[in-house]
């Protein structure tokens, strides 16, 4: 980790970021190598997407991923120097390394990331094959005690989130500590070297990147970082759907409109589009993935020449129609169907 090459990178990547931090993380982790894997994710089945008609692919590429976080300069660990610290109301604290990690049974689940932050229609959303330990399997090793409320991760940069200890211990959740993503080791801007990954949580209360702690804990004990900015302390992400295509100007007559729906850990039932205040009609579904990936549909409505309203809306496995009702985006998700105006001539 000698200045010069840190120096180069700055210069080949153009960021003082990189300058600033010093370690050479690219190097770490091109130094990994391919991941053995214990569990892979089953492959994407046929008509999982109708990505033809306008709809994203199932897997979101590692450079189409949508990024968010509070820090200016991504953190920038080695691998091969972070640790994790698990501690607090358990029976066994302990620290892990990388190595350790790589160690033990690595599995690859395919979840889609939402961000509350996203508004009705956009893309803070993604899908990744993500790979790493199962964190429930790791909790129940370290032995929570009787009280414990909360995980409270603590990322290199300070930042905190505070999980529900019931959701990330939960046998079949999925929650994992991650450490790659679609065949690589996470990209830094996600959180290289180790992540987390809670499917059918919103990330701010989950997905804590560059993770360097995790303090089993109270509630009242640990405030998170988004809680006293006005965000919510629990936060499953809301079922939603969204048009993708098509947009602006259309041909009368048949027009075939798709898009992506969402109900992480739940699974989505149905989609159904209106034009303006018709009456709402079912769209097809893709072939499902899994409860925790997003779910592509389309549907051929008729549209007459002249400017229309197309809104969708689905319907989750729990029976769950989303509402109509609008509602921004804090404390925890925007409501409200996506709509889009189409001219056609
Ligand atoms: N260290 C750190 N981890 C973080 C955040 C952050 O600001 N700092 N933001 C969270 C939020 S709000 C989201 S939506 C996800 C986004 O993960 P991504 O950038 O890989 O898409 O990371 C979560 N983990
Ligand atoms: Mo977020």
């Amino acid at each position: 980790m000698g200045s010069a090459g840190a120096l180069v990178g700055a210069g080949v990547l153009g960021g003082i970021g990189q300058w600033l931090a010093g370690p050479d993380v690219e190097a770490s982790r091109r130094a990994i190598g391919p991941f053995r894997l214990a569990k892979r994710a089953p492959k994407i089945p046929a008509g999982a997407d109708f990505a033809k008609a306008g709809t994203p692919t199932i897997i979101t590429s590692n450079e189409d991923f949508y990024t968010i976080h509070t820090a200016f300069v991504v953190p920038r660990l080695r691998a091969e120097d972070w640790q994790l610290r698990i501690h607090g109301m358990v029976d066994n604290p302990m620290t892990l390394t990388y190595d350790d990690l790589r160690a033990r049974p690595l599995v690859e689940r395919t979840l889609t990331l939402a961000c509350v932050s996203n508004p009705v229609g956009g893309d803070l959303i993604s899908t990744a094959n993500f790979v790493g330990v199962d964190l429930a399997e790791v909790l129940a090793e370290a032995g929570i005690r009787r009280g414990a409320e909360q995980l409270f991760s603590t990322s290199h940069d300070g930042f905190t989130a505070g999980t529900p200890i019931d959701v990330v211990t939960e046998r079949d959740r999925g929650s994992m500590l991650a450490i790659g993503m679609n065949g690589v080791p996470l990209p830094v801007e996600h959180g290289f070297p180790v992540r987390m990954v809670v499917p059918g949580l919103y990330g701010f209360v989950s997905a804590t990147k560059w993770l360097v702690d995790l303090e089993v804990t109270t509630w009242k004990a640990r405030t998170p970082y988004w809680l006293p900015r006005g965000w919510a302390r629990e936060a499953p992400v809301k079922t939603h759907s969204r048009i993708d295509t098509p947009r602006g100007e259309v041909k009368a007559g048949k027009v075939t409109v798709a898009g992506t729906a969402w109900a992480p850990h739940t699974g989505i039932e149905a989609v159904e589009v209106r034009v303006g205040e018709g009456d709402w009609q079912p769209a097809q579904l893709a072939t499902e993935v899994s409860k925790d990936t997003w779910r592509m549909w389309r549907a051929t409505v008729d549209l007459p020449s002249g400017t229309h309203r197309i809104a969708c809306r689905a319907t989750d496995r729990s029976g769950y129609t989303q509402t109509g009702e609008e509602a921004p985006v804090a404390p925890n998700g925007a409501t409200g169907w996506h709509s889009i105006e189409v001219t056609a001539t």
